[in-house]
């Protein structure tokens, strides 16, 4: 773990974000309310608001060492999902590309293998953090997810890897990249691609035939934090090349207050670590009720 002076606050986003380029401290005066009306437009317009730099330099040693060394204890998933993470219109033909699975490979650790004390960790318990993110969206009521898996994952992508496209079963999605890759490892993605009502085909159906031309992509150092509509843009993340692996840190928000993800849906993602809990709890539970 690097040495550095991490400060003494309570709030871990005072001490980790780079306050002087984002103020996010104070949101309601001076240049803390220019910049939420900036990250509030830019959402509204784009779907998106990308903040380079938002950790900044010296505390980004410290998550990144801190991510390096939690990911041996990581599962690696093999995610095979469509799309839409579910249910396909049966009206599809059986050749469309929006039947298909895609897959990939990821190395992650779930919300309960991070440890409370992790900077991560309180960074995503950041109340200042979370009420940042809230106002961007101009939601009125914004929580963390309550779910035990879920809430705050680290994903790291090893060199031969993507994160295959979806959308996300929440609306918006925050990212922290934690270390960039050498090359590739581009976070793309459709800004707005579908509505609750519609889809755009023609755009979705040139990205799933490998055409990337019209797609968005952001040039993400490490630190770089990001906010976008993850439901309703088809997104992923293009092939790692180099020697290490892209690393993310996933951060969930809910505009229901302790809304959990089912067991299967939980199961399908994280695997057998994740059936053994669950499966273990119900013995115990059983096993309270017949003593
Ligand atoms: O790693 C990223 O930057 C995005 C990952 C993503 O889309 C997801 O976890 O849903
Ligand atoms: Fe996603």
């Amino acid at each position: 773990m690097s040495k550095i002076d991490l400060g003494t606050e309570t709030d871990m986003a005072l001490n980790l974000v780079d306050l002087e380029r984002y103020p996010i401290a104070d949101l309601d005066s001076g240049e803390g309310a220019a910049f939420l009306k900036e990250c509030q437009d830019q959402m509204e317009a784009h779907g998106w608001c990308n903040l380079d730099g938002f950790i900044h330099a010296g505390s980004l040693a410290a998550l990144e060492d801190e991510a390096s060394g939690l990911l041996p204890d990581a599962e690696v998933l093999t995610i095979k999902r469509n799309i839409y993470q579910g249910a396909i219109d049966p009206s599809l033909p059986p050749d469309d590309p929006r039947r298909r699975e895609y897959t990939h490979v990821a190395t992650q650790l779930a919300d309960d293998q991070l440890p409370a004390d992790t900077l991560i960790q309180q960074l995503y318990k950041s109340e200042l953090l979370t009420e940042f993110v809230r106002r961007v969206q101009k939601k009125p009521v914004l929580y963390r997810c309550a779910d035990e898996f879920q809430a705050l994952n680290v994903v790291a992508l090893y060199p031969g890897s993507w994160h295959a496209w979806h959308y996300d079963t929440t609306e918006c999605t925050v990212t922290l990249l934690l270390k960039a890759a050498e090359s590739g490892g581009d976070f793309a993605f459709l800004p707005n691609s579908r509505t609750d009502e519609t889809e755009d085909r023609e755009a979705v159906d040139r990205l799933l035939a490998g055409d990337m031309s019209h797609v968005q992509k952001f040039d993400r150092g490490a630190g770089t934090f990001t906010l976008f509509r993850g439901g309703y843009s088809l997104h992923g993340v293009t092939e790692v090349f180099g020697d290490h692996p892209r690393i993310t840190a996933i951060l969930t928000y809910d505009e229901q207050e302790g809304r959990v993800i089912s067991d299967d849906i939980n199961v399908r993602i994280y695997g057998q670590r994740v059936e053994k809990i669950l499966a273990d709890r119900q013995a115990a539970l059983t096993q309270a009720k017949e003593g």
